[in-house]
């Protein structure tokens, strides 16, 4: 039975993950950060499942504990701050955790059991003002953001252990993912959340920023199913995973709202407040080389993943109030 440690298992990927892996038989260790209040909303239905072990990005001696007691097949290094206009407000922290904490990571794993197999959770925001479009492999980076700027140093220390010592060590650029667990801050979950509580009376208005933003959307089960993939494989290599489509802000409006028989225009708001300092440009993946590859599809289109998160928010929300 192989072994797994992921980090970051209390976010939305980390429960996906956890459920992907405990289905192909591994022994699921969870890392998660010391908080004075339980985080483990996302992963209680399988709590008892997995093992959790403390441990925090910022904590070199933690990461060291963790790597030595389990000695893993896998880590999946999904810890990180990751929304990005935090990261403006944070960028110190930002660096700490989404870029050091991944050098941390790996110099445990290099000095204690090098053979341990790693996934680092790069994104799509590390193409930022876009070289190229649709963006691969091969696309140069240029991110616009804290969170772009430490994801491309986390994407690059990856590559460089790989490289100086011969690690099992890959980077998945990942384009947006969402599902049902995103945090609320997000926008397609801010936009579904805000859709089922129009819907059901408790508000009347949804205050958004730039709706003419547009993003590569894809469902998270999917794009969980790739990691496992990139570590299965005979050499480490870097993988793109995306749907290959956009569409904008306003677009994941209109259906939403449109779901349960509302018109947008009559609800949503452009808040300046929500805008950022710096926006990235067209980013739409080319994911060829791991359909070829890895022989990894996405499985749930845009329109299904709306609808779903809009309906999973108003079962949530019926229930609270009632
Ligand atoms: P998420 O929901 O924000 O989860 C982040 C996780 O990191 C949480 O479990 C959080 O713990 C943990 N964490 C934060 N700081 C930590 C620290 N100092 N030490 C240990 N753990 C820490 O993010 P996600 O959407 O699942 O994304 C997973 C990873 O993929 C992230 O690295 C993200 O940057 C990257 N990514 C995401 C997307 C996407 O569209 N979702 C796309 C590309 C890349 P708490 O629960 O205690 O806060
Ligand atoms: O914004 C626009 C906003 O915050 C998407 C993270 O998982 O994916 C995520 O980062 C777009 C942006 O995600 C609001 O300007 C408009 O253009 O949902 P988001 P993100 O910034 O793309 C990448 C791949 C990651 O790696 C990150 O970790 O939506 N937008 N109005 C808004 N965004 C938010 N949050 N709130 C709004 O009111």
């Amino acid at each position: 039975m192989s072994t797994a440690i992921i980090t970051g298992i209390t976010g939305q990927d980390g429960s996906y993950l956890a459920e992907c892996l405990l289905a192909k038989g591994y022994d699921v260790v969870g890392m998660v950060r010391r908080s004075s209040t339980v985080t483990f909303q996302r992963i209680k239905h399988i709590q008892d499942d997995i093992t959790i072990i403390q441990g925090d990005l910022h904590d070199q001696s933690s990461l060291v504990d963790v790597i030595e007691r389990y000695r893993p097949d896998e880590v999946y290094n999904l810890a990180a701050q990751s929304f990005v206009p935090t990261s403006w407000n944070q960028p110190v922290l930002t660096g700490e955790v989404t870029a050091l904490g991944v050098t941390r990571l790996l110099e445990a794993i290099r000095l204690i059991n090098p053979q341990t197999r790693f996934y680092q959770a790069s994104s799509s925001e590390m193409f930022g003002k876009v070289r190229e479009v649709p963006q691969s492999e091969s696309t140069p980076f240029y991110p616009r953001s804290p969170y772009g700027v430490a994801k491309v140093y986390a994407h690059w220390i990856t590559v460089n252990y790989r490289e100086s010592y011969d690690l099992y060590a890959v980077s998945g650029i990942l384009f947006n993912h969402e599902s049902p667990r995103r945090g609320l801050e997000f926008v397609t979950r801010k936009i579904s959340y805000g859709v089922a509580r129009i819907k059901l009376g408790l508000s009347k208005e949804l205050r958004l920023g730039n709706l003419e933003s547009r993003r590569d959307w894809g469902f998270a089960g999917d794009y969980v199913e790739a990691m496992r993939l990139m570590l299965q494989r005979g050499a480490p290599e870097d993988f793109v995973i995306g749907t290959g489509v956009t569409h904008s802000v306003r677009e994941l409006c209109e259906l939403a709202f449109s779901h349960v028989g509302l018109d947008y225009n009559d609800f949503v708001v452009q808040d300046p407040n929500f805008y950022r300092p710096a926006e990235v440009d067209l980013l739409v993946s080319d994911p060829s080389k791991a359909v070829k590859d890895l022989e990894w599809q996405p499985k749930i289109g845009f329109e299904e993943l709306i609808h779903m998160m809009v309906d999973e928010d108003l079962k949530r929300l019926a229930l609270e109030i009632d």
